[in-house]
């Protein structure tokens, strides 16, 4: 493969659907006849630094497909190095009790299970459901602290019921209280079924498809809103490499992070500046704060379980996306190891974003200058929840990552009376419980080079005294984090701290280190007694920032198998070492998010709640680096200046 294949080939190109088919032969090839085997995920083993940065167009590319497969006749997991020329494998066992992560055949095929269990007919037949068409079955994970001691060993589901009201109704509105299953995922048996409690509520209404919606009348006062590009676009896409105003990235993506931006610069004075490496979301850990039978084995992983690749949906142009838009398609699996193509699965335009800058002088006018920002984005489905997720790119050189969160809330149904402490009501004995959703941002920086360091910055107030004599000063605090145990810190409202990412070897017109800001937003503490399982098998959740020295394989910060595992293996374990992260190549790991203390108008359907972080040049330039940005045509007149 790759030897002058395609002119735009990169090693950073994600595998192709033909590779990704290769790689589940290969390995077929290997393991031979007999066992029955699921394969958790195939993606390119991504290569080196130093190949990346080494790579000249039309340089053969030793292309190696990385995959994650088990048996589920015994459970055992295999790594899997697959080298695409030569079909050649690399074969590791796993560690015993290594779980990978879910696959959404899993999830169909527990469905199809369960439906036909007797067991589970007669339980709802009691509840008075009796169409099982109706019925949707939904796998969750749990974690390895609750899973009883006979089923240790055993790849687990438990499983949430929930009930139509009709055929094409929102299966999300009628939650079935009091009966879960617990499940082998590779016998595909029901082991148990927990049947504790009926609540005896009234159906709730959960619909938002017009048509299903008792009354529903849509406004007719909206007029149409066309965004218009009559030149065409500003930006290119070369492969996979986009150049937009001075900007420079990769597009990558695998089943686990989705989207993944790689090798982000920016030209200056004709030069690429880097800025990053690498940037993605590694991780979600939505924990349901809800002690109750129904709720308490909801702490899902919704990166490291099921994967946003895996859960990329189709975008629609005019419906999820406006504008001039260009569409990459992206390529993952099903666990037979059979390709399959998510048909404009990125989304790739340009935004209007009013104001960049303005000034109106008195003498010289009013000068002002539109904002243009660069939109990479792409949309992953988690069962009843819609994430969302934006990397907006700006003239100014101001990179802002955002994420939505959309869909439909768990709820469960009370007796007549009180709500729960644990959510708000939001219909009629309905309830959706608090809960979290921390995502974890894995930052892999490379401010004009690899070798930089992390300096946390606040804002400090000195006492009153012969120096600041009205009590007026503030004088800002830099302090370098020199070990991983200082690269754990934490959102500090009162100083307004923030991080610097700087390199130390190349200086600004002013003799200062270049360097890039993290500006923290949308961060909140864990908000957990520091003795719970669910903390300890999250731990990333405990501090707003980590930074680590860059380290291959070091990309899941709850572990590479969050699924059952005893151990956090992830962020906590690298760090223990407390190795250096001074002047070296750095990772930064951001954690933010929503915490969703959930609302009526949020129900049936949530309007988009949205966080978002941003990475700001500081000193990375010597001004304003959008001062070239031309005026617009006003639409009257001559000129907007
Ligand atoms: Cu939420």
């Amino acid at each position: 493969m790759g030897q002058g294949m395609n002119a735009t080939a990169h090693p950073l190109d994600p595998l192709s659907f033909e590779e990704t088919g290769l790689a589940a032969q290969a390995v077929r090839a290997h393991v031979g006849e007999g066992g029955r085997w699921r394969f958790a995920s195939i993606e390119l083993r991504e290569p080196a630094k130093d190949v990346v940065t080494g790579f000249r167009p039309g340089d053969s590319i030793d292309r190696v497909a990385h995959v994650i497969c088990w048996n589920c006749v015994d459970g055992k997991a295999y790594r899997a190095h697959v080298a695409l020329a030569d079909a050649g494998v690399t074969w590791e066992e796993l560690p015993e009790g290594t779980q990978p992560n879910m696959t959404v055949d899993e999830f169909h095929d527990c469905d199809r299970a369960l439906r036909n269990d007797p067991r589970l007919v007669e339980a709802l037949h009691a509840r008075g459901i009796t169409d099982m068409d109706l019925v949707i079955v939904d796998v969750w994970n749990y974690g390895h602290h609750l899973i009883p001691e006979a089923y240790r060993g055993r790849r687990l589901g438990w499983v949430d019921l929930w009930h139509r009201g009709s055929p094409e109704a929102n299966p999300y509105a009628n939650p079935v209280n009091g009966l879960h299953g617990i499940v082998d995922l590779n016998a595909m048996e029901l082991l148990e079924l927990e049947d504790t409690f009926v609540v005896d509520a009234p159906e709730t209404m959960g619909e938002y498809v017009p048509k299903l919606v008792p009354g529903q009348e849509l406004r007719d006062d909206l007029r149409a809103l066309e965004i218009v590009q009559p030149e065409g676009v500003s930006f290119t896409l070369e492969g996979n490499l986009l150049r937009w105003q001075n900007w420079s990235l990769r597009v990558g993506f695998n089943y686990r992070e989705g989207l993944v931006l790689h090798t982000v610069g920016y030209e200056d004075d004709g030069r690429v500046r880097a800025v990053a490496h690498r940037l993605s979301l590694a991780e979600m850990v939505v924990p349901y704060r809800d002690p109750s039978t129904d709720h308490y084995r909801r702490t899902a992983f919704d990166v490291g379980e099921w994967g946003l690749g895996f859960m990329t949906v189709p975008l629609e142009l005019g419906c999820d996306c406006l504008g001039e838009i260009t569409y990459l398609d992206a390529v993952t699996h099903d666990s037979q190891g059979v390709a399959r193509t998510i048909k404009n699965a990125i989304c790739i335009h340009e935004e209007d974003n009013a104001v960049l800058w303005k000034h109106v002088d008195p003498v010289a006018g009013s000068e002002v200058r539109r904002m243009r920002r660069f939109v990479v984005s792409f949309h992953a489905v988690v069962a009843n929840y819609d994430y969302i997720v934006y990397w907006r790119f700006y003239q100014d050189g101001n990179i802002e990552c955002e994420v939505r969160a959309t869909g439909i809330m768990v709820t469960a149904k009370f007796p007549v009376g009180e709500p729960p402490p644990y959510g708000t009501q939001v219909a009629e004995q309905t309830y959706a419980p608090t809960h979290q959703h921390f995502i974890v941002a894995r930052l892999d920086l490379d401010v004009d080079g690899e070798q930089n360091t992390v300096v946390a910055t606040q804002s400090e107030v000195p006492p009153i005294g012969p120096d600041n004599p009205h009590g007026l000063a503030i004088v800002q605090r830099a302090t370098p984090l020199r070990t991983e145990e200082e690269g754990k810190q934490d959102y500090d409202w009162n100083t307004q701290r923030a991080w610097k990412v700087v390199n130390e070897d190349v200086t600004n017109g002013f003799g200062m280190p270049v360097g890039y800001k993290l500006v923290p937003s949308g961060a909140f503490p864990p908000m957990f007694d520091p003795s719970s399982p669910v903390l300890e098998r999250a731990q990333v959740i405990g501090h707003t920032l980590w930074v680590t020295p860059f380290a291959q394989d070091e990309r899941w910060p709850c572990g590479e198998f969050p699924v059952q595992a005893a151990e956090d293996t992830g962020l906590p374990a690298w760090t223990a070492a407390n190795r250096s992260i001074e002047n070296t190549d750095v990772v930064l790991w951001y954690v933010f998010g929503l915490h969703h203390v959930t609302r009526p108008e949020e129900w049936p359907v949530m309007p988009a709640d949205v966080v978002s972080f941003w990475l700001k040049p500081f000193g990375f330039f010597d001004c304003n680096p959008s001062l070239d940005v031309p005026p617009n045509q006003p639409k009257h007149g001559a000129a907007c200046h």
